[in-house]
């Protein structure tokens, strides 16, 4: 088969995706229609030609407003379908995804209506498709550390609907070590842990999300590239990082693919896997993804496969249950 043919066919694992991010501009419409939500633009088109981004914050700007017309359990259960119908079709045979309570509470939204409507979704797809999945919570980095701790302790009491916890938004000026105590608790309380570091933070941030936070896998993680002893500590510790090859083109961290550093860490021996990270907004779902990266950055089907196998290797799932994945 070609390469194309293997690399759409295979099963892959989805460990980098924020399901808010997933949301297309139609139904960011039709949702705003359903809820009488007011959308500061004219039409599907005007909001898709805003999507012309310069860098991360002016992308988050676009995606909380977009995230606003989400209000009934109904809406994020239909915004959460819509995913598991387009991860399906690029044969993601599980979904590690992100979700933000903060985003939602904010606006007045209850984290149960957020927890109900996602979870039912991913119910409902294991039931029907035997879609495997499980939920990450992100706090919110450019908020203070006490607001995620209380968004820690109001999700509590539904801890048995998300694995694990990571840290998401604008990462210039929030380091990790500013997060240093919901981590450990979360530690304590026995989640995994992951966090965003070297998107557009330095390869300081990758090292300080390891030593300070304790993560086991880094979000994009792609500026790991200007230090050679970090590369070499990732590689040695297998630590993954998930890279999210049109996210870093459309916000600006490597404009041209060809200049990604994934191929110079693939071949340094880290575990690299690839990520669709917010689909709506970067131009494509996991099958784009790893066709860009591919083609830009002339990977064969050795380094393919590696990065299939990498993703399952890098799941929080039991031994057993990834074997049988692959
Ligand atoms: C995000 Cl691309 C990216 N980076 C940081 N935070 C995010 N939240 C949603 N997408
Ligand atoms: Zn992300």
């Amino acid at each position: 088969p070609s390469l194309t043919d293997q690399i759409c066919s295979s099963p892959k694992a989805e460990l980098h995706m924020h399901i808010e991010g997933s949301l297309e501009p139609e139904l960011i419409f039709a949702l705003a229609q359903r809820n009488g939500v007011s959308l500061p633009y004219p039409s599907v088109e005007a909001l898709r030609s805003a999507y012309a981004f310069t860098d991360l914050q002016s992308f988050l700007d676009i995606y909380y407003a977009g995230a606003s017309v989400l209000l009934t359990a109904q809406d994020f259960y239909d915004m959460t379908m819509a995913y598991v119908q387009r991860a399906l079709a690029d044969n993601v045979r599980h979904a590690e995804i992100f979700f933000d309570p903060q985003t939602h509470t904010a606006r007045g939204v209850e984290l149960g209506v957020v927890f109900d409507g996602i979870g039912r979704a991913l119910d409902d797809a294991r039931a029907q498709h035997g879609f495997s999945s499980a939920l990450i919570l992100c706090f919110l980095r450019h908020l203070p550390e006490d607001e995620a701790m209380a968004t820690l302790e109001a999700a509590l009491p539904y801890r048995n609907r998300f694995i694990g916890v990571g840290l998401d938004s604008s990462e210039r000026g929030h380091p990790p070590a500013k997060f240093a105590r919901v981590f450990a608790r979360c530690r304590t309380l026995g989640f995994r842990l992951v966090a965003h570091a070297g998107e557009e933070g330095p390869a300081d941030y990758v090292r300080d999300a390891l030593d300070i936070l304790q993560v086991e896998r880094i979000d994009h993680g792609v500026r790991a590239i200007d230090d050679d002893a970090l590369v070499a500590r990732l590689a040695c510790e297998r630590i993954p990082l998930t890279v999210c090859p049109l996210s870093n083109q459309k916000l600006g961290v490597y404009p041209d693919l060809r200049q990604h550093s994934l191929k110079r860490l693939l071949d340094a021996g880290v575990v690299i896997t690839l990520n669709s990270d917010d689909p709506a907004y970067f131009g494509g779902y996991m099958n784009a993804n790893w066709l860009a990266a591919c083609t830009a950055l002339d990977l064969d089907a050795d380094d393919a496969w590696r990065m299939a196998r990498n993703s399952f290797e890098a799941a929080f799932l039991p031994a057993a249950e990834k074997r049988a994945f692959l």
